[in-house]
């Protein structure tokens, strides 16, 4: 690793000089005269100048953080912020009478993500960087990305998300690798997207494109021929996997991405005049789940097929190169491809693959090791134990079960290779950026150095008795509620009350997150207040989610929570009380302007089923205090926080391991128990709700939770709904309430990912 030198600040004087030459030579106009959106354009010619005269980061050794996703969000603030020069722009812009506020939110999202997989691999490029680590990420480019959700009656429609506009971060690179899939041959093209270090060098983002890609194949929301692999390929991230045609275009991306990322790593390598024999010493690549396993197979047979190397050598070295962290222990998402399909993408990789599955079979019978399964199906995640050096999980709870039960076959041939890496986010993005006015008092409080080194933050908790820092803090929280709901007026055309409880839930839609757990309590809440039972503090209850389009349950929960929307927000004798919002098309920008205005931080999964989850920790950092269950890493943040500044609910791991090994968890038998539950659960199929909403979503959803329920919903409503009456009860109590947020800031600084990154690199990459 070396440490970059920075090119000198620009000045206010050069920045506005640079940013009127731009403007000439594009518009030919003043700066004063441009509309914001040309203004906009300006100053992302402007920033890209600036990252391209900044040193690009350089060493021995590089990590390839290969991944599926890249959720990077916007870029303008963040790379003005990183490069030092945020403060400057935004007075330049200001003396032109334009407002850098404005210019934030014309630029459009990328949409090259799904969640926190994806956000997660976007925090840890700030943070590489930041570090002054060289690393890639690689991945693909797509155009339309992951859907842009809208709802109409109730429900959640798909259409294509087209974020690239003709001025954009990325940079067109005359790189192309050509890429076969049998006998089909396609071109590739390579785009950068420049990733700013905060006050150090440039790294870049790698996302490969297809030359022959055809937009105009795309017809109603987002159908479009899967079978034309030429125009489609870097069409959408993830889609619909429902049919064996999906199945295939999934493969071909895969692949793709993969083979273009090993030919890259290899042209680089040989660029560098690297002995490809120790490409261990110079490469490190780091597989984000099993999206890009195939990169394995792929590097062992660019290695022997072109660099001459004797299978046993290319394998070996292969290995010592490869990396993998898992994500999820959720079996529907580690992925098991038929042999069949694979034969059908990619014919050339089937030696190879069966000769890795040859060995593991000629020296272990164990049938869970086994890279092809007696089915026929390949085990993307073996492939990456077996022939990979490194094997991590995301918090400490989820490598504990990933050692324990969900790997433990290979946790046993292979101790050395597992390791935890909890995760992190990035403070430029979850403090710096979306929530400024907090991040300056804490810099006139306890000083900058927290801006680069975070456990600093724990100076904050000296201030736990002074009264104006607290106050200041509520303040804050206060201005950053009345923002929030400033935007959802104008935006989703609903009042929020900022004197009101701001309770939010904002993820991936899926079963075992539980939000159909949080909407049975709204319901219940609900009921209470028609009863005469009113909240001592209004209550605001926020929902933010896509649900994947072929994952029913998920838009049924998706419906409930539209109804329940209308009834409660429509109904005077509760609105005064209560207000619910399931906000349109939840992204990062999205998650920006709501995680600095919550209040609680809603992360209820069903115990080891969530890896990690990182909305946790950027709740906790803006100081909302966790309402959740003793799963990913809550259970760190409990341990740092103590038991005054949490609120933990519902079964341990252990117990809902157990049930599952047993079978012996009847959702039924609670409902029939609790007369509280059953009320609830009955709504879903009620007048009310019928009224409003599609009798075939709702009691899908109903006999789901009734018959099947197989995230235990019902197992923790009861303690659920005991610890929310709580929490909001504690509320009650402002100054209680305002260290509770104090005590949360202060601990939040384990969670920077410049800290998990250091470690990745400590114990894995070492750079
Ligand atoms: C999800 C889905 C759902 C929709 C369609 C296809 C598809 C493909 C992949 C995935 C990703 C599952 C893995 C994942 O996102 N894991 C999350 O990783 C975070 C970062 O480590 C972690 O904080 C979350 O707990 C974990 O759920």
């Amino acid at each position: 690793m070396e440490q970059v030198k920075r090119q000198k600040d620009m000045t206010v004087e050069e920045l506005e000089t640079a940013l009127e030459r731009l403007s000439q030579k594009r518009y030919n106009r003043n700066v004063e005269e441009l509309t914001d959106k040309e203004a906009y354009v300006c100053l992302l010619e402007l920033t890209k100048e600036a990252m391209a005269t900044t040193e690009p980061i350089k060493g021995a050794k590089k990590v390839y953080y290969i991944s599926a996703e890249f959720l990077i969000g916007k870029l303008l603030s963040n790379n003005l912020i990183n490069l030092g020069i945020y403060d400057k722009v935004a007075e330049v812009l200001k003396v032109k009478g334009k407002e850098l506020a404005k210019m934030e939110e014309i630029e459009p999202e990328p949409s090259l993500g799904n969640g926190g997989l994806g956000r997660l691999a976007a925090c840890f490029l700030d943070s590489i960087a930041t570090l002054g680590l060289p690393g890639e990420g690689i991945g693909l480019n797509y155009h339309f990305g992951l859907f842009r959700q809208v709802f109409r009656d109730r429900l959640q429609k798909a259409e294509k998300n087209d974020w690239i506009e003709e001025a954009s971060w990325l940079n067109k690179t005359d790189i192309g690798f050509q890429v076969a899939f049998g006998e089909r041959k396609v071109t590739s093209r390579l785009y950068d997207i420049d990733v700013a270090g905060y006050g150090n060098g440039i790294n870049k983002l790698r996302l490969f494109d297809i030359e022959s890609l055809d937009e105009s194949i795309v017809e109603e929301g987002i159908d479009f021929d899967k079978e034309l692999i030429e125009k489609n390929l870097t069409l959408f991230l993830y889609p619909d996997d429902s049919d064996e045609a999906g199945n295939l275009l999934r493969i071909y991306q895969q692949y793709f991405m993969v083979s273009n990322g090993a030919q890259l790593i290899l042209h680089q390598m040989k660029e560098e005049g690297y002995n490809l024999h120790r490409l261990y010493d110079h490469a490190v690549i780091q597989i984000n789940d099993t999206h890009p396993t195939m990169v394995i197979p792929e590097l062992i047979r660019l290695l022997v097929k072109e660099e001459g190397f004797g299978m046993e050598e290319a394998i070996n070295v292969v290995s010592k190169t490869c990396a993998y962290t898992n994500h999820t222990i959720l079996a529907e998402a580690l992925e098991k491809w038929p042999l069949r399909y694979l034969k059908k993408v990619v014919p050339q990789l089937i030696p190879i693959i069966k000769e890795l599955d040859r060995r593991i079979k000629a020296r272990n019978k164990d049938p869970k090791v086994q890279i092809i399964d007696k089915d026929g199906r390949v085990h993307m995640a073996h492939i990456d134990i077996h022939y990979g050096f490194s094997v991590n999980g995301v918090a400490a709870i989820h490598t504990q079960i990933l050692k324990d039960t969900e790997l433990n076959a290979f946790y046993k041939l292979y101790p050395g290779k597992f390791n935890n890496k909890t995760n992190g986010i990035t403070f430029r993005r979850w403090l710096l950026a979306c929530n400024r006015e907090l991040a300056d008092f804490l810099g006139e409080t306890i000083g900058e150095d927290y801006k680069k080194d975070a456990g600093c933050l724990e100076k904050l908790l000296e201030y736990q008795d002074d009264q104006t820092v607290l106050d200041k803090l509520a303040e804050i929280k206060m201005n950053r509620k009345k923002e929030l709901a400033a935007y959802v007026k104008e935006a989703e055309g609903v009042v929020l009350n900022p004197d009101s409880i701001f309770d939010i839930q904002i993820k991936r839609m899926h079963e075992y997150k539980r939000q159909q757990m949080n909407a049975l309590y709204i319901i219940h809440k609900y009921l209470e207040i028609k009863a005469g039972k009113k909240p001592a503090t209004p209550l605001t209850f926020l929902f933010g989610a896509k649900a994947a389009p072929a994952y029913v349950i998920a838009q049924d929960i998706i419906h409930l929570l539209l109804v329940l929307q209308e009834i409660i927000n429509k109904d005077s004798e509760v609105n005064p009380y209560m207000t619910l919002l399931m906000v349109e098309n939840y992204n990062v920008s999205y998650a920006e302007k709501l995680i600095p205005a919550c209040d609680i931080s809603e992360q209820i999964s069903l115990a080891s089923k969530e890896a990690s989850g990182t909305g946790n920790m950027k709740f906790m950092l803006n100081g909302a205090v966790t309402l959740g269950t003793s799963d990913g890493a809550n259970v760190e943040i409990h341990e740092l926080v103590g038991d005054d500044n949490i609120y933990i609910f519902g079964e341990k791991s252990e117990t809902v391991i157990k049930h599952y090994e047993k079978a012996d968890y009847v959702s039924r038998d609670y409902y029939e128990k609790s007369p509280v539950i059953k009320e609830a659960v009955d709504f879903i199929v009620g007048e009310q709700a019928l009224a409003l909403g599609h009798k075939e979503n709702l009691e899908r959803l109903y006999k789901e939770l009734l018959n099947k329920d197989w995230f235990m919903t019902l197992l923790d409503l009861e303690d659920y709904i005991k610890a929310k009456d709580r929490i909001f009860q504690d509320y009650e109590d402002r100054q209680k309430w305002k260290k509770m947020m104090l005590v949360n800031i202060a601990k939040a600084g384990f969670f920077s990912s410049d800290r998990t990154i250091a470690e990745y690199n400590r114990d894995i990459w070492k750079l």
